[in-house]
């Protein structure tokens, strides 16, 4: 056997580390590409054979754009904070710290066996100190610009794991981790002002190249929604200007509004309801704190909600209106009230049958003639609008239009934008995040953040990493942590609510421009030559977590001045996922294949150009040995096309035949294309063309043969380098072991000749009176003598001719071929 993967893989790995040649270094004279995977968290299950995909598609793209000539920066971290090692921490009594850099180093050795061209040097890890001290210092600019606050919120509280969750870690009212019970209550929380943001992260999306769903996903995330905000003045014996706020992007349908509904958390809930109704309504109000978002507002439940006893007064109409609570209507949407339209909103609708409370038609549909406003509501907006006053026969937006005027004019309201975007809920009571470096006084009030060279606040060593329980972390049990004097001997606290995960990775890609800058969390020049990222991969469920909050922070970052760009990600790409036997992989369920045991079976190569080969990077694909047996014997074709059983170069000096020499620069093409808009799989079909063509024609010659190897260097590394080791550079008397050496790696990718690329033959389909009867090879710009006489002798043709009569034939070189006749 003449390649063992087993000793080339490590030998050249070692080599290309020693030689450092992916080292990313900014060259103002060349072109960059910054190519980045979304970096893994670090967990105990390790990785299995999903998590290469994205990591050598990259890895393919930083090659050939390494090749072409660019700088490539194409660096590898860890996102090291989070639960899983808390948890572990927890009932073990191992510190996080421990189990997490074990973890990372399981990492790092399957990911260095994978052969991937990373920046090594720029290895950064989220819990390591000298990183999470920058993370610390932007929350401490957050803070200054009024963009981190403390607030009292409705938070999603979790029982069982005795800590508050962000909306995107419940799922149905249980914690995505766990899947306990979660429950909303009132707590004072750290908050970052990402609602501020709300109109720039909207816009700024229509400038990026990224899948038009994860676009979509966050503009609905966002949720624009134009309207106005309009004052009900509450009747009865409350203060004289009590009122309620509804936010409705129909204002228009003002004249129909015949009821209120409070969200059941409404500040006004208890002054507006009767005395005889309160006791119903608080146990309403039980009940509704058990529900998620998500189960109150979904359309086909029955809407639930309970009379207040209390009246408002519609301002259009001048009519007294009864003020409900019920849950299809949130507290944290608008203002938390509503105005029930029910004969043009589906959920009122549903909820004014459900209760018997009027439904009035206000606008008319030509388009909808019978249309029954008591059975169904009429939710379009064509029309004219009817029962409604001085708004009668207007349009559904000159009403609108109108009414804003009119009730702007009364004091009754304004119009307004809102989004559903909501502040970010910024604070964990957790032991394993970065500590949220502000200091307080023992009432709780903030006195300041901590300046630059009180950071990093580190983590302290801990008894016991369960939380409190209280709804206090770990830490607030730390008392000569938490505890500080100031120069006048008082006694202040350090906050000891700790940063959610998604803090660390907020960034990151920043830092990896400069990951060593020990003054600034990174230099801007250095950015700017980096920055954005020009190839972003990683999976579609971080969609408007972490894609949300990296632009977020990105944007803070600009407008202080320290971030040259306001988009971190130019170009996005979500791959698919591997699957086994139609599944997810994962470790609880045994159905993972492990990237070790392949790379040790069928070697790294083997296991990169089979997952590329698999089919198109962002589709989801199954699992499949033997097909990855497939592409190992491919590999040992190519091996054995380059050189013979002992390891000897077959290739000679021999000037290529044509039809070679046009394969070649073919491939040169098809592949370089194909890897630039990230095909990888027909590009590894292109090679097996190639391969076969090889091994049909006999070719071994330099001319043809050495250019591949550059191809295939970007798929196969290993492989490449070794056949380039014994096919080109030790013949000329390079040993690998000497400085200088011409890797393989490093080579210029191959110029193809255009006219190389186009073939003098073409494929022509034969036609009988406009019917196509079968296909006859010829040259490009045959005659038409020869082109009937080699189309009328294809069999199937021929057979069709024999009992006609042709008159005539009509011949266009390379485009068609069409004999015209009639029964003999
Ligand atoms: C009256 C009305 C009439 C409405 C009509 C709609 C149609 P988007 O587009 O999603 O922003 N709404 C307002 N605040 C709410 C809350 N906290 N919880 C539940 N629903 C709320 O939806 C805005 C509409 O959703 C608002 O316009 C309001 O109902 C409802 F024919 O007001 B509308």
């Amino acid at each position: 056997m003449s390649y063992n993967h087993l000793e080339a893989e490590p030998f050249w790995q070692s080599l290309w580390e020693e030689n450092q040649i992916y080292q990313a270094n900014e060259d103002p004279g060349k072109p960059k590409k910054y190519v980045l995977d979304m970096f893994p968290y670090p967990s105990a299950s390790g990785l299995h054979v999903g998590h290469p995909l994205g990591y050598v598609a990259t890895d393919i793209y930083a090659r050939y754009f390494r090749m072409k000539g660019y700088a490539v920066l194409h660096p590898m971290g860890w996102d090291a904070f989070g639960l899983p090692a808390e948890q572990h921490a927890i009932d073990t009594g191992e510190h996080p710290a421990k189990l997490t850099y074990r973890n990372i180093g399981n990492f790092r050795t399957t990911l260095k066996k994978l052969g991937l061209s990373i920046d090594w040097s720029r290895e950064l890890t989220t819990c390591d100190p000298q990183y999470y001290k920058w993370t610390q210092w932007i929350f401490t600019k957050l803070y200054e610009r009024g963009l981190a606050y403390q607030a009292e919120v409705l938070v999603n509280w979790c029982p069982a794991l005795k800590t508050v969750l962000a909306n995107e870690e419940v799922i149905d009212g249980r914690s995505e981790r766990g899947d306990h019970p979660v429950h909303r209550v009132p707590m004072r929380q750290w908050m970052l002002r990402i609602t501020s943001y709300a109109e720039r992260l909207l816009a700024d999306l229509d400038g990026l190249d990224w899948p038009e769903s994860v676009k979509e996903i966050q503009r609905n995330w966002i949720g624009k929604s134009e309207g106005a905000r309009i004052r009900f003045g509450v009747v009865g014996n409350q203060e004289p200007n009590e009122h309620i706020e509804v936010f409705t992007t129909r204002p228009d349908t003002i004249f129909g509004a015949t009821y209120m509904v409070l969200s059941p958390e409404h500040p006004l809930i208890e002054k507006v309801t009767a005395a005889s109704h309160s006791q119903a309504v608080r146990a309403y109000r039980d009940q509704a704190s058990k529900k998620s978002d998500m189960e109150r507002t979904e359309l086909a439940k029955t809407k639930t909600g309970v009379d207040t006893g209390g009246w408002a007064i519609n301002p259009a109409t001048g009519h007294k209106i009864p003020i409900w609570t019920g849950d299809y209507v949130l507290a944290g949407y608008g203002t938390g009230a509503i105005m029930g339209v029910p004969g043009h909103d589906e959920r009122d609708h549903a909820f004014a049958r459900q209760y018997g409370l009027p439904i009035i038609a206000v606008l008319a549909d030509p388009n909808t003639p019978g249309h029954d406003i008591q059975t169904q509501a009429l939710t379009s907006k064509t029309g004219h609008m009817i029962n409604s006053d001085f708004l009668d026969g207007l349009s559904v937006p000159d009403a609108s239009r109108a009414i804003t005027k009119w009730l702007t004019e009364k004091g009754y309201g304004e119009g307004c934008t809102n989004y559903k975007l909501r502040d970010w809920l910024f604070s964990r009571q957790r032991y394993w995040g970065e500590p949220i470096p502000i200091l307080k006084r023992s009432d709780g009030s903030i006195i300041s953040a901590l300046g630059l060279e009180e950071l990093p606040l580190t983590l302290p060593a801990v008894q016991s990493y369960e939380p409190t329980g209280d709804g206090r972390s770990p830490l607030a049990n730390i008392t000569q942590w938490v505890e500080r004097k100031d120069s006048h001997g008082n006694t202040t606290y350090v906050e000891t609510d700790t940063m959610p995960g998604s803090a660390g990775s907020s960034w990151y890609f920043l830092r990896y421009t400069d990951p060593h800058n020990e003054n600034e969390a990174f230099s801007k020049e250095r950015a700017k030559y980096w920055m954005p990222v020009d190839l972003y991969v990683g999976g579609q469920e971080h969609a408007v977590g972490h894609l949300l909050y990296a632009r977020f922070w990105t944007k803070v970052l600009y407008d202080i001045g320290v971030s040259p760009v306001t988009e971190p990600f130019g170009k996005l790409i979500n791959q698919g996922m591997i699957l086994l036997s139609g599944a997810k992989m994962s470790k609880s369920k045994k159905n993972v294949v492990n990237p070790d045991d392949v790379v040790a079976a069928v070697g790294a190569d083997a296991l990169r150009v089979y997952e590329m080969f698999m089919g198109p990077l962002t589709q989801s694909k199954e699992w499949d040995d033997s097909n990855l047996g497939g592409i190992s014997r491919f590999l040992g074709r190519i091996n054995r096309a380059f050189t013979d059983e002992n390891g000897i170069s077959l290739l000679t000096s021999d000037k290529p035949g044509e039809a070679d020499l046009k394969m070649l620069h073919k491939t040169i093409k098809k592949v370089s294309e194909d890897i630039e808009t990230l095909s990888f799989n027909t590009a590894v079909s292109q090679m097996m063309i190639f391969i076969n063509q090889i091994y049909d024609s006999g070719c071994r010659s330099r001319e043809v043969m050495e250019p591949f190897l550059k191809l295939l260097s970007p798929f196969a590394p290993h492989l490449a380098e070794e056949l380039w080791m014994r096919c080109v550079s030790l013949p000329h008397g390079n040993k690998p072991a000497n400085a200088g050496y011409p890797f393989v790696t490093v080579a210029s990718w191959p110029e193809f000749d255009i006219a190389l690329t186009v073939d003098n033959e073409i494929t022509l389909g034969v036609q009988i009176n406009g019917k196509h009867r079968g296909e006859v090879t010829l040259a490009r710009d045959a005659d038409q003598d020869t082109a009937i006489k080699l189309g009328s002798a294809v069999p199937s043709v021929e057979a069709v001719l024999k009992g006609l009569d042709i008159k005539k034939v009509i011949y266009v070189p390379g485009r068609i071929l069409n004999f015209v006749g009639g029964p003999k």
